[in-house]
């Protein structure tokens, strides 16, 4: 079976048998594109010998008429713990491979991990899929497109990790460079876009439908037996800015009945189904804080807390995990270890960075101050029961975390807060936090970490007084130690090249981190000090709501929401209280200019990574506004812009997991990796994804959305980490944003 020396002259062949129906032009171009398609394996189709692939100790490759076959003992750890391969690939960057082989696994049910990666140290993996084989020999062809250029490639086999001993054999293995590039055609259904969740009944009820046409088209709602509810005509919009589609809008606000399965038709099209009421935020409310329970780090994940997510604690010093226990620093940085196990993962790495969780930590202390249905919120965590309620249980998980990252009395920099811990290098996916071998580091400490434990201690301090007046009591002297260590150390920045093995979380403005800090410690003290900080920062006066009001990396608006929201006795809070509304009224303004009503218009219609969150975190600006006010205006405008996240967008995808007919259910991550290894979770139900992302900065969405416009920036990949990975920072918007909904409603 020599595929392989079949496929070298495949090319040539392909360009003679074109000639006759095509231009000598285009013949040409064919010809030369076809030329180019090499193949990279030697003897993939096992002829006589197995030479040159390898396979793992103890796994002998056998050839049995032409398939190689090896037999794979039960009890490994690792997909790679068992692997066949052929090393010494060559692979241009930029250029497209059809990666293709023939498997079977016996007993049927296995995965095999196929992968093109390299073939040394640290073992990048450039593509991988992992097919659940049967016994009779299968074809799987994929085309990817390499982002290295490298000698050293391998495509390898990695078939370890089962309890129970199997049979894996394969033949016909390719690869072959040069392939024209797969076009993606994102599949968005029906071109009437709805919220795919729910509306709300007394609330507003928008969809959108993408059409050329130029004059109102007629509408129907029906229920879920087809009967016609409601009429009407559309509105021409024009071009929607942030998709590039001629759109028209549908306002059926009118309709306020509560039911279950509506669609709306329109142009000829019949959207997904949707309902009108308020459980499904009942539920969101709590499904969103629920993935902080299985993004814990240093505890187990108890099945019957969290059927389907059960794992091993992560990272608390059992091999193969170097644990974090007694983490060192990066060489030169310091010389004494921290205990900073616990805390939650970051996202779909193993990370834990003190920015990040600092924002998402007072996401949830913020909506438990400002959002009372939140106290009552059931969580099933292991500590729901103990009389303290679960958001604040499950926020302590990571504010502990974020105390322990503080640098000890008596060493260099005391007080300043460490800014990050994570591996040393990057790792692949899937990898369960419990099976992570990487040394794990202390990177400097950073003035932007050190503030962000300032201001959430600070917060945490006045709200777990009345559970455990000890616990406040350490919080606040930790964040009086923050701030006063970060007065000292001003301009310690983490830097951008910091991102080996983890993310850099690089902030070089702090001033927005000050004002936070200033401002949670003046609402918990009162003191003068700290009013006066607030007072003096010119962030205390600037515009704060831009495109992104909020983030990590910008924290301003949550200085401002507090202090107009939290009962204090600054001066000047009627300003403060108006510049809130003030912003929210901007972003009013900006949703009635978009087709799909997103109040987020970042400069050119550049998308920021996380956009879902940015959306999100521009509403909860509105939610608060409605909060000072009353006015129905802003409550209106929170909920006509999440429509966009329950699918209300171009790409008509709930970017929330389980939440709508079709939603993100693949978001980057190493233990909820399901796209990779069927055996594993998909994200729990109410989990984020990133959403459209116009840096496309990883492969897969550089292979399959070159060239994307604004929404249309993103991909349900797991190997999509720029536009398809879950945070906590995110689903701390998301969570704010359904709490909201839920009470409104
Ligand atoms: O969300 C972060 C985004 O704003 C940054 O631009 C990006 C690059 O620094 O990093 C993102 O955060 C990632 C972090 O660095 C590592 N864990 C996963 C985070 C989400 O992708």
């Amino acid at each position: 079976m020599s595929r392989w020396e079949r496929s070298r002259i495949i090319g040539l062949t392909a360009a003679l048998l074109t000639v006759g129906i095509t231009t000598p032009s285009q013949a040409q171009a064919q010809a030369q594109a076809q030329a180019d398609e090499v193949e990279q394996v030697v003897n993939g189709g096992f002829d006589g010998t197995a030479d040159p692939f390898w396979s793992s100790a103890g796994s002998p490759i056998t050839l049995t008429e032409g398939v190689a076959c090896i037999d794979v003992p039960g009890g490994t750890t690792n997909r790679w713990d068992v692997s066949l391969g052929q090393n010494d690939i060559d692979l241009v960057a930029g250029e497209n491979y059809r990666f293709a082989f023939d498997a079977s696994g016996d007993p049927a049910g296995h995965v095999a991990r196929a992968i093109t990666g390299l073939a040394a140290a640290p073992y990048d993996t450039y593509f991988e899929q992992s097919p659940v084989l049967g016994t009779a020999l299968t074809h799987y062809e994929y085309t990817f497109t390499a982002s290295t250029s490298t000698a050293q490639g391998q495509v390898a086999f990695q078939v370890g990790g089962s309890p129970d001993p199997w049979r894996f054999c394969v033949d016909n293995v390719s690869l072959v460079g040069g392939v024209p590039p797969e076009v993606y055609e994102p599949d968005t259904g029906p071109r009437v876009r709805v919220n795919q969740v729910a509306y709300l009944k007394s609330g507003p009820k928008n969809a959108t439908v993408v059409t050329d046409a130029t004059t109102p088209l007629p509408w129907e709602l029906r229920d879920a037996t087809g009967k016609v509810l409601k009429k009407g005509k559309t509105t021409p919009f024009g071009v929607d800015q942030s998709s590039g589609q001629a759109v028209h809008t549908i306002d059926f606000s009118s309709y306020r009945r509560e039911i279950r399965g509506l669609t709306l038709t329109a142009d000829g099209e019949t959207s997904r189904p949707f309902d009108i009421g308020t459980d499904a935020y009942e539920q969101l409310r709590t499904d969103a804080l629920k993935l902080y329970y299985t993004q814990r780090s240093g505890i187990e994940i108890r099945d019957d807390l969290r059927p389907g997510y059960a794992r091993p604690a992560g990272h608390v010093d059992v091999a193969p995990n170097q644990g974090d226990g007694a983490v060192p620093c990066q060489p030169g940085v310091c010389d004494y270890t921290l205990d900073v196990r616990g805390g939650w993962y970051d996202a779909g790495d193993h990370g834990k960075y003190v920015v990040n969780g600092g924002i998402s930590v007072w996401g949830l202390l913020s909506e438990y101050e400002h959002l009372r249905g939140s106290r009552k919120v059931a969580l099933t965590i292991p500590e729901s029961g103990n009389r303290v309620p679960d958001i604040l249980d499950e926020a302590r998980w990571e504010l502990e975390f974020l105390l322990s990252m503080q640098v000890p009395a008596g060493e260099a920099y005391a007080g300043m807060v460490h800014h990050k811990i994570h591996d040393a290098a990057w790792t692949g996916l899937p990898l369960l936090p419990h099976l992570d071998p990487q040394p794990r580091e202390l990177h400097p400490v950073s003035t932007a970490a050190t503030l962000n434990v300032a201001a959430t201690a600070a917060q945490a301090a006045r709200l777990y007084k009345p559970f455990d007046a000890a616990f406040a009591k350490r919080a606040l002297t930790a964040a009086r130690t923050a701030y006063e260590a970060a007065k000292i150390n001003p301009i310690s920045y983490a830097p951008e090249s910091d991102g080996i093995g983890g993310g850099a979380y690089n902030d070089a403005k702090v001033g927005d981190e000050f004002y936070w800090a200033a401002a949670e410690l003046y609402l918990t003290t009162g003191e003068r000090k700290y009013r006066d900080d607030v007072l003096a920062s010119p962030e205390h006066t600037a515009d704060v709501f831009g495109p992104v009001a909020l983030d990590w990396a910008a924290t301003a608006a949550a200085a401002r929401i507090d202090l107009a929201l939290v009962p204090n006795r600054l001066p000047g809070l009627a300003a403060v209280k108006t510049s809130v509304t003030r912003g929210a009224d901007k972003y009013l303004a900006i949703q009635r200019q978009h087709g799909y009503g997103v109040a987020y218009a970042p400069a050119n219609n550049v998308w920021d990574w996380g956009s879902s969150s940015v959306v999100a975190n521009n509403l909860v600006v509105i939610a608060a506004a409605e909060k000072l006010t009353g006015k129905d205006r802003y409550r209106d405008g929170v909920l006509i812009g999440m429509d966009y996240l329950f699918g209300r967008n171009a790409l008509n995808i709930s970017y929330v997991t389980g939440y709508g007919e079709v939603s993100s259910q693949n978001q980057h991550s190493r233990w909820y990796a399901a796209q990779l290894d069927p055996s594993l979770p998909h994200p729990p139900a109410g989990t984020l994804a990133g959403g459209p992302n116009s840096s496309i900065q990883d492969p897969v969405a550089q292979a399959k959305l070159a060239g994307c416009v604004g929404q249309f920036c993103y991909i349900d990949d797991i190997g999509s980490w720029a536009t398809n990975e879950l945070t906590i920072n995110w689903n701390a918007a998301l969570s704010w944003l359904s709490a909201y909904v839920a009470e409104t409603g």
